[in-house]
């Protein structure tokens, strides 16, 4: 696995949806320069050699920032490219699959809801989770909030990172200190703002502050 905790603190997650007249190459480049930690191409209405062309780029740019690139969903894209890693919804490719494809060294990263789904993925060998929605989102429209009690228990119930992710704002994120997340993702809060660079190192700020905060426990 190569998966370092500390880079799972802010993990942004692309949508061009958002682009607002400018390029996600652009967006994602102001976002790291604000801070982010990892950077996920969640992108669900590219295709073909458009999807493959534009994750590219974007893989380029965050190796100059030396920032992990995870492709969502399509591990056959994230092998074909040779990314980071891969986050795997439900949905998704298994892990044994995904990790037979990608080797050891990669990082593959599961969406789980409950701890049944946790510990399974902890058991066939995922390297972090991503956990949410936490807050309620009009990103995803298919996901209902967790509670923050629910969180914990996936939190607890593993010994590799969890990342929470939905909703999650510069307003709000405080809410989730002490659930034992090593980071917290964020779509919206990140590329729909207008100032992203900014708005990145303010979610970095907080993020440092509630997540590693004057103890290092999480790290
Ligand atoms: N998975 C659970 S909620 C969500 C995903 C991909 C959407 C997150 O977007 P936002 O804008 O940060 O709420
Ligand atoms: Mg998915």
């Amino acid at each position: 696995m190569n998966c370092n905790k500390k880079d799972l603190l802010l993990y942004a997650v692309t949508d061009r949806s958002w682009t607002a007249g400018r390029t996600l190459y652009e967006q994602t480049e102001e976002a790291l320069k604000g801070g982010v930690t990892c950077l996920q191409f969640r992108e669900k209405n590219l295709k073909g050699a458009e999807l493959a062309e534009q994750a590219g780029q974007i893989q380029k740019l965050c190796a100059r920032y030396q920032v992990p690139f995870i492709v969502n969903d399509n591990a056959q894209l994230a092998y074909a490219i040779d990314a980071d890693g891969v986050h795997l919804g439900q949905e998704d490719m298994s892990v044994p699959e995904a990790r037979k494809l990608l080797g050891q060294h990669k990082i593959i990263g599961v969406s789980a809801r409950t701890v049944d789904q946790a510990l399974l993925a902890l058991e066939q060998g995922a390297d972090y989770l991503g956990a949410g929605a936490v807050f309620a989102t009009g990103t995803k429209k298919d996901t209902v909030p967790l509670s923050l009690s629910q969180l914990k228990e996936i939190c607890s119930a593993v010994s590799i990172p969890c990342v929470a992710i939905g909703g999650i704002s510069k307003n709000n994120i405080r809410q989730l200190s002490g659930s034992g997340i090593s980071g917290i993702a964020a779509i919206s809060a990140i590329f729909a703002q207008t100032d992203i660079q900014k708005a990145a190192a303010e979610l970095r700020e907080e993020a440092e502050k509630i997540i590693w905060g004057s103890f290092s426990r999480n790290l």
